[in-house]
């Protein structure tokens, strides 16, 4: 397989685009399709101040490296969970997102929940309503709130996360297997700021976790491989997996599911407006229900004809 830019030797054959690329042209060519998501959803511009939260997977910092090399302004902030104790999880995770930071002289925030709030998720978790056996919903809410603080004390213009074609497929998956309408309407690759929150963007998120994978892999990004400890069994999980199959069986299956949604809401499939029921009444001429004031539309229509029902 050669790569279709320069002809050499090709690192990565990608089915669902037909295009196979050496490993300079696939960190290129990634690059810059991120560079024309961020402008055709509008996400940021070059005098914008940046923040990326950084988990220290291979998302988040893959992310962080290819907007450095589209040369936006972009700093990190890594939220301590307080995960696996000493040496665990999040240590680890901190360190490599540490080195990321040293490498590429850039800022990076790290935010420590035990040491700010006194006590790490799992501990909030135990005396939480939200839980008692994940902290994955205290995790969660602690993560929006600390990020749109650190945006807001720092004047950062938005927040950039690591989320991929994978994880908003799954999402997608699941808000539609339960027609969560409301959830439907606000998943975006952008989510505008208002009411206090700050601007939220997924550059990453028409990239799939292999594709992601691969650009970790050949751009020399150092990740942490394992998942959280917390994430195995999660329904999302097994939603990635059914995609996975759908995908297997026909490549772009799942990259056509995520856009043909994203069009769909463009198209205001989602954005019908609840029929106000206490503007309806009866029409003054048939009884009929109508949102018109005086006659119904059909008793308009016909008054020019003749001049009513003559039942
Ligand atoms: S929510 Fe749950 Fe994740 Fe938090 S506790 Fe781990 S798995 S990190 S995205
Ligand atoms: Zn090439
Ligand atoms: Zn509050």
């Amino acid at each position: 397989m050669k790569c279709r830019t320069c002809g050499s030797k090709a690192s990565i054959n990608m089915r669902q685009h037909k295009l196979a690329l050496c490993q300079f042209h696939y960190l290129d060519w990634i690059s810059n399709q991120t560079e024309r998501f961020i402008k055709k959803y509008e996400m940021f511009t070059h005098f914008e101040k940046i923040l990326v939260a950084v988990s220290g997977g291979k998302d988040s910092l893959s992310l962080w490296d290819i907007l450095l090399r589209l040369g936006y302004q972009a700093e990190g902030v890594y939220i301590d969970l307080g995960i696996g104790g000493e040496g665990g999880y999040s240590e680890r995770s901190r360190d490599l997102c540490l080195n990321f930071s040293k490498k590429h002289d850039q800022k990076l925030h790290v935010f420590d929940i035990k040491k700010e709030y006194g006590e790490t998720i799992l501990q909030i978790m135990q005396h939480s309503s939200r839980g008692q056996k994940k902290p994955c919903s205290v995790c969660g809410l602690t993560k929006r709130h600390v990020m749109n603080l650190i945006v807001r004390n720092y004047d950062y213009d938005v927040i950039v996360t690591g989320h991929n074609l994978d994880d908003e497929a799954a999402v997608l998956f699941a808000n539609t297997l339960y027609w969560e309408g409301d959830f439907l309407l606000r998943q975006s690759p952008v989510l505008p700021s208002g009411n206090g929150f700050a601007r939220k963007v997924k550059p990453l998120c028409r990239f799939s976790e292999k594709e992601m994978a691969a650009y970790a892999l050949l751009g020399g990004v150092e990740y942490i491989h394992e998942e959280c400890p917390f994430a195995s069994g999660s329904s999302t999980i097994y939603y990635k997996q059914i995609l996975n199959q759908l995908e297997h069986n026909n490549p772009g299956e799942k990259l056509r599911f995520y856009l043909h949604f994203l069009k769909a809401k463009k198209n205001g499939l989602f954005s019908e407006k609840r029929l106000d029921q206490t503007s309806i009444h009866g029409c003054i001429s048939c009884g009929q229900p109508t949102s018109n004031n005086g006659k119904c539309s059909f008793c308009r229509m016909f008054d020019k004809q003749f001049k009513g029902d003559s039942f």
